[in-house]
């Protein structure tokens, strides 16, 4: 029976989105630190890619305690990424291009440099005192025991009135109080200024821990985890914080919102991003992204287990269904590189490159490229933890020395699990800092670039990226990848993850061997016809429904 897809079909769920974290992007002005003119000059080589929409990191006004994520300003732009004349520049160039800008949102927390912070901090009868969360000492301790993303005590005490504000990120980070009419009422202002700008939507960071269930209870003997999902995220007034969202704002232009589903699961995931919910678009989930953390978090890593990864690929294509809608990635700026991580980078650079592409480009859901990525960027391997800049790693490092660990054993822990694997700056070409500066970069660039950068990848028709503008075109003219339904073949392999679309009269098979083995595959499927559609190795082995398969192969077929 042919498979009719009965969602709404739209322009969001048939793009492919590009993260630029500009601060690693490209550096127009020599000051080691990438910018908005950097992005500009970089805007044909998008085109050239075939990327719909564009996600930018945050470029407000910060003091980059999280590199962006602790906005003192929503309305300017950071000084060192350049002007509001820029931002206007960058968006015009995108949209010449016919590609669309989303901005990050990050209204969960601001930074402490904030005005409306400065003056909530003043008195407890401040007008702003509200905007933020605090709590009186508890016999003269923080208020709970809940704890930060980034380490220690989520609440850092403040002498001027003697209470604590609350901080789920760093100290610089303090909790916004969606509570607050007024401070939601401060957030739709200012959404509402980027969308007049022309801005194409937004990506919010962590939105749904925008409500805490106001008893804030104790996170006991549960892990961060389970604290996390419990009671940071999902809290009891978040859907009715984001209706209002949608119903004063988001519903008044078309736009495209992603949220990060930190803390989401399969069972409340449509709550979010049901089209009846009028919510949001999409989001991302974690779940094949916290498989190898372990109770400790990513410090704390465990194994990778191949069943279970794609078992989430599949548990959460059937619980989104029709309703709702995902976006797909297998990296961005707070994780290890994808080739690193879910490939092979060392004996199948290429190959597993192209098939990590090619699950993220065949899945349903709109897929996101990281910077970089889309040519085979790699983990960074530093020798010095003083080579590193991320706050969370720094803060995890404190407490691990405290803990009477040996700074060898983190920077191996780092070197696989840190976030600053993802943050070097971007390889555009062999010269001198991989032409990512003429200055001196903010951080080290990866050693690797001589052969693995953006010219090198242009120039050659089998590597990465032109797999990856492959892919991107032929998206464009098979609906069957962006709204086909989904089935697993033979679930419980060890090595492949393979799976078939259907839509109307079209089928697709798609074959990834993700491991360094030769398989013996059989697909179980009545076929009588194949086409061969794409795919990372040149012979194109078919007999039947019985394929043998290469080391990283993926294969993509049409058939009857
Ligand atoms: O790094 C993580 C914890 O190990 C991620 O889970 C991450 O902190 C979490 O997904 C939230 O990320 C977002 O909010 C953070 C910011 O540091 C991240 O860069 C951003 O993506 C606080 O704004």
């Amino acid at each position: 029976m042919a498979y009719i897809y009965k969602g709404t079909k739209t322009w969001w769920k048939e793009a492919v989105m590009y993260q630029i974290y500009p601060r690693s992007f490209n550096d127009s002005d020599g000051d080691g630190i990438g910018d908005l003119q950097g992005i500009i000059q970089k805007l044909d080589y998008l085109q050239h890619l075939g990327v719909d929409v564009i996600w930018c990191s945050p470029i407000y006004q910060s003091p980059n305690d999280d590199n962006g994520y602790d906005i003192s300003d929503y309305r300017n732009i950071m000084t060192e990424f350049g002007s509001m004349a820029d931002f206007d520049e960058l968006l015009a160039g995108v949209h010449q291009r016919g590609m669309k800008l989303i901005m990050d949102l990050v209204v969960n927390h601001s930074s402490d440099e904030h005005d409306w912070f400065q003056q909530s901090r003043l008195s407890k009868d401040n007008p702003y005192r509200d905007y933020y969360i605090w709590k009186p000492p508890v016999d003269g301790k923080e208020p709970n025991d809940w704890e930060s993303f980034f380490g220690g005590s989520a609440w850092k005490f403040d002498e001027l009135t003697g209470e604590y504000f609350l901080h789920l990120f760093t100290q610089k980070q303090p909790d916004l109080n969606w509570e607050s009419p007024k401070l939601r009422q401060e957030v739709y202002d200012l959404v509402k200024f980027w969308l007049d700008k022309g801005v194409d939507g937004f990506r919010m960071d962590v939105i749904p821990m925008i409500s805490k269930p106001q008893n804030f209870p104790a996170k006991g003997e549960r892990s961060f985890y389970e604290l996390m999902e419990q009671t940071y995220a999902n809290g009891p007034r978040v859907h009715e914080f984001l209706q209002e969202f949608y119903n004063e704002v988001l519903s008044k232009y078309d736009i495209m919102t992603v949220g990060e589903g930190i803390g989401v699961s399969q069972a409340n995931a449509n709550d979010y991003v049901g089209s009846d919910r009028q919510e949001l678009d999409m989001i991302f989930h974690f779940g094949h992204m916290f498989i190898d953390h372990g109770g400790g978090g990513r410090y704390d890593p465990g194994e990778m287990d191949f069943i279970e990864f794609k078992d989430i690929f599949s548990s959460w294509h059937e619980a989104l269904d029709e309703r709702g809608w995902l976006n797909i990635y297998l990296d961005n700026h707070d994780f290890p590189r994808m080739v690193s991580r879910f490939g092979n980078d060392k004996d199948y650079h290429n190959e597993s490159g192209k098939l990590l592409a090619t699950l993220i480009m065949t899945l349903r859901g709109t897929p996101c490229i990281y910077n970089g990525s889309e040519f085979g960027m790699t983990n960074v391997a530093f020798d010095n933890m003083d080579d590193y800049r991320d706050i969370e790693t720094k803060n995890f490092l404190k407490i691990h020395i405290e803990n009477g660990g040996n700074i060898n054993d983190f920077l191996k822990i780092t070197h696989r699990q840190g976030r600053d694997n993802a943050r070097t700056p971007i390889q555009w070409d062999n010269s001198k800092n991989a032409g990512f500066t003429t200055g001196t970069p903010w951080i080290k660039v990866n050693p690797n670039y001589t052969s693995i950068n953006a010219v090198a990848a242009v120039a050659d028709e089998n590597s990465i990226l032109n797999y990856y503008r492959q892919l991107i075109e032929l998206r464009k003219v098979m609906p069957v990848l962006i709204y086909g339904d989904y089935h697993i073949l033979d679930k419980m392999h060890p090595q492949v993850f393979a799976f078939t679309r259907s839509l109307d009269d079209k089928k697709v098979l798609i074959l990834l061997n993700m491991s360094d083995e030769n398989i013996n595959f059989e697909t179980g499927l009545a076929i009588n016809q194949l086409d061969f559609v794409i795919g990372n190795y040149s012979t194109k082995q078919t007999n039947g429904s019985h394929f043998e398969l290469k080391p990283w192969q993926a294969s993509v077929f049409s058939y009857f």
